[in-house]
């Protein structure tokens, strides 16, 4: 596993971004793009990612980016790719589609379904803020059961959609979770998934200060935290091999018991006045992924 020290220095997001303070997202895009070292094309979708990058002439990426339809993010990677092949120029750069969870789950889902059956050539990340947040924080098919938003007052009712196992069953070469409170994680799936071919999918859990209702402050700590819980799982699936990775992997090999999940869910505005059955619920959600997970884990 890489180590922070030894990410490359260069950056591609740059100074007076307009995320909010605390944001998971630049944390995240900030390994992504060390990672593909700049040489990449963005396709992005309205969403805090378009609002954090700014608008010409006062961007904060140095990257060619192009800003696309909601539901259509796969479809134009995959035409941003086809293009690029069309130059002879394909081999100069990564495509990366990045929308956010209601983006993907929701109203993308479609367009990522035929670029999975395709297998086109490019890599999508959704990073997952639990939310509609740019639009004052709705329901996706991403929130967690329990949270409170604008279309859930009284909290959601559902578990999340498995966006992470839909695009397993579309038995793509590369699958893989990871959480932007761990860089170095975020950092070695991008170097794996830039080297291989086809269509590559990354969840990348993002912390989101606005949404969830917390100090901006605790956004690293609250993003390790779900790991601790088993809310977040980090996890690769390479040509159908399941490995558990970084903190989650260490967990599993401890045998020590997870964090209980009501600990996460108290340091968080949305989740205020859950009831003790919600959070028993919620805990019995996570404990049976969790043994699942394990189950299946083929590293050490
Ligand atoms: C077709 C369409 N419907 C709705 C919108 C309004 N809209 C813009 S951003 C956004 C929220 C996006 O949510 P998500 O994909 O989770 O990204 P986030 O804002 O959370 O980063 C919505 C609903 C739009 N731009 N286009
Ligand atoms: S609302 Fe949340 S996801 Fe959007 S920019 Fe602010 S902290 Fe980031
Ligand atoms: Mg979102």
């Amino acid at each position: 596993m890489t180590c922070v020290t030894e990410l490359p220095t260069t950056e591609h997001l740059l100074s007076g971004n307009r995320a909010c303070a605390g944001c998971g997202i630049g944390i995240g895009l900030r390994a992504i793009t060390k990672a593909l070292d700049g040489r990449m094309v963005l396709v992005n979708p309205a969403s805090c990612l378009t609002v954090l990058g700014g608008m010409y002439p006062l961007a904060s990426l140095d990257i060619p980016w192009i800003n696309v339809a909601f539901p259509s993010t796969a479809a134009a990677a995959a035409g941003v790719r086809a293009g690029l092949r069309a130059m002879g120029r394909e081999g100069e750069m990564t495509v990366l589609a990045m929308a956010g969870d209601g983006g993907t789950a929701d109203i993308g889902i479609q367009a990522l379904s035929g670029a999975a059956e395709r297998d086109d050539d490019f890599i999508y990340v959704c990073y997952d803020n639990e939310a509609y947040m740019n639009t004052g924080t709705q329901r996706s098919g991403s929130t967690p059961h329990g949270a409170k938003t604008t279309t859930t007052w009284t909290g959601k009712r559902e578990n999340p959609k498995d966006v992470l196992a839909i695009m397993e069953a579309h038995r793509i070469g590369y699958v893989a979770s990871t959480s932007a409170a761990f860089p170095t994680d975020v950092y070695d799936k991008m170097v794996t998934a830039r080297d291989r071919r086809g269509l590559r999918y990354l969840h990348m859990n993002t912390p989101c200060p606005s949404g969830w209702s917390f100090d901006p402050k605790d956004s690293v700590r609250l993003g390790k935290l779900a790991v601790e819980t088993g809310l977040v799982v980090l996890f690769e699936i390479a040509d159908g091999v399941f490995r558990l990775t970084g903190r989650s992997a260490a967990l599993a090999k401890s045998g020590k018991p997870r964090t209980p999940v009501a600990e996460y869910l108290a340091s968080q505005g949305r989740f205020r006045g859950m009831s003790e059955a919600d959070v028993a619920e919620v805990q019995a959600w996570i404990d049976e992924r969790w043994g699942r997970y394990v189950a299946r884990n083929a590293g050490d």
